[in-house]
């Protein structure tokens, strides 16, 4: 097999990349290691940056987005037992938030993709990438039972944190900056509208809580539990009963209850790997940087990646300019520090410390009190949270 931008991973960079490719007339071919059921059914993330929304239009892949799309104006931060409302259009110009989860990006993706193509094989593992500072770079996957080889002109990684495509850089090119926290985040679906019109973001008295949706009948929320939970230990009833306490303010407010559907246990990262180029292979997405959810940046993030490879690989097929392609990782990486400062700002300002360190838990209700207060703190939490514009 041959093709000009060989993709790794069919989440949701690689498979908006190959669309976006494929609308400028450039072939490429996916490999996804898993299932369609598997990457379909993935639950992640759900609150989309209007640069990300503004992808997926000129990905040609918004109808449904647009039909059930939620558009929020704000989030709410609660702490001290009272809300605060973060308004959006009034504190950035205009910007707004759509909630739309990854799963139906995904779903919509994989559906335009094996209707229309590029090809896109599922249960094609990539096994290694040879020679990716060549102007011939392979990739070497198994596909139903046998080995087999994908010649390209290009490779990208588009294969997650757990991929392959970060470590074929040589360990003299790779540097890698993270940051571990001492708790994870137990997330759950359930079956009951949202209890509010907006994202909840609360420092509860036991620690962090996250009210989010997937629609107008299903919630989804977040519980700051230990490192090591197993989430069979949290009942529903215990779920439920510590969510109110978190979210419990003096207004008069009530947690609506349902059906739990999925609980999982999430640990929280930041990781950044530079550069994001080596030869021909380039990474985008949670390949080259992962960050905690609480700024809910990392698929926006894989978003803009792929925004700015697929205008450099545009300005190379159209023009066989490569100097977007040059400054591809100086460029990502500039916006991925700023998120990865962002998120780490939110993690620290809105999580218990587990030792309980009364110095630090002061400082953090100060910033938040600074946030409700000052409209300039409150611009600067809107301005990173709707998303900062593209540099290009
Ligand atoms: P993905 O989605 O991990 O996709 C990588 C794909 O590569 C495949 N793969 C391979 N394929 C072939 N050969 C190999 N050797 C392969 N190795 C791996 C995998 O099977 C997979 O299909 O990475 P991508 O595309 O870069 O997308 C990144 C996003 O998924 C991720 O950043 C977000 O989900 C993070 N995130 C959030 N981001 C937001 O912007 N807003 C949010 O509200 C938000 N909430 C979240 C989140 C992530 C969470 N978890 C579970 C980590 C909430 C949670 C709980
Ligand atoms: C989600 O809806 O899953 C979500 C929203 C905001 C976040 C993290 C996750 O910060």
């Amino acid at each position: 097999m041959r093709t000009t931008v060989g993709i790794i991973g069919g989440g949701p960079a690689g498979l908006l990349l190959a669309r976006l490719l494929h609308r400028t007339g450039m072939d490429c071919v996916v490999l996804e290691a898993r299932t369609r059921e598997y990457v379909e059914q993935r639950q992640r993330a759900g609150m989309l940056e209007q640069g990300t929304v503004d992808a997926l239009h000129e990905a040609g892949a918004a109808e449904r987005l647009k039909a059930e799309g939620m558009v929020h104006q704000g989030i709410e931060l609660r702490f001290d037992r009272e809300r605060h409302h973060i308004d959006f259009p009034t504190l950035t110009g205009g910007r707004t938030v759509t909630i739309y989860a990854q799963t139906e990006i995904v779903k919509d993706l994989v559906a335009l993709q094996l209707a229309e193509g590029p090809p896109l094989l599922f249960e094609a593992e990539a096994l290694a990438i040879e020679k990716p500072d060549s102007d011939s770079p392979v990739v070497r996957f198994r596909h139903e039972g046998r080995e087999q080889t994908l010649a390209c002109d290009w490779v990208v990684g588009c294969d997650g944190f757990h991929g392959i495509a970060r470590d074929t850089f040589p360990d003299t090119l790779s540097r890698t900056y993270e940051r571990d926290y001492p708790y994870s985040w137990l997330g759950i679906l359930a079956d009951v509208a949202p209890s509010c019109d907006e994202l909840i973001y609360a420092r509860g008295e036991g620690g962090f809580a996250l009210h989010s949706m997937r629609s107008p009948h299903v919630s989804r929320l977040y519980l700051q539990v230990p490192n090591g939970t197993d989430a069979d230990e949290w009942s529903d009833d215990r779920i439920w009963d510590e969510l109110a306490a978190r979210f419990a303010i003096d207004a008069d407010w009530t947690l609506h209850r349902g059906p739990i559907t999925a609980k999982s246990v999430t640990p929280m990262r930041s990781f950044v790997h530079e550069p994001m180029r080596h030869g021909r292979l380039l990474l985008a997405g949670d390949a080259a940087h992962i960050v905690p959810p609480t700024g809910a940046k990392g698929l926006n993030l894989a978003v803009s990646d792929v925004r700015v490879l697929a205008r450099a690989f545009a300005e190379l097929h159209r023009t066989k300019s490569g100097q977007l392609l040059d400054a591809y990782s100086d460029m990502c990486l500039a916006r991925v520090w700023q998120a990865t400062r962002f998120s780490y700002d939110m993690t620290k300002m809105l999580h218990a410390q587990p030792d309980g360190d009364a110095f630090e838990n002061r400082l953090q209700l100060s910033r938040l009190r600074r946030i409700a207060a000052s409209r300039h703190a409150a611009a600067e939490l809107a301005a990173n949270y709707t998303g900062l514009p593209l540099l290009m």
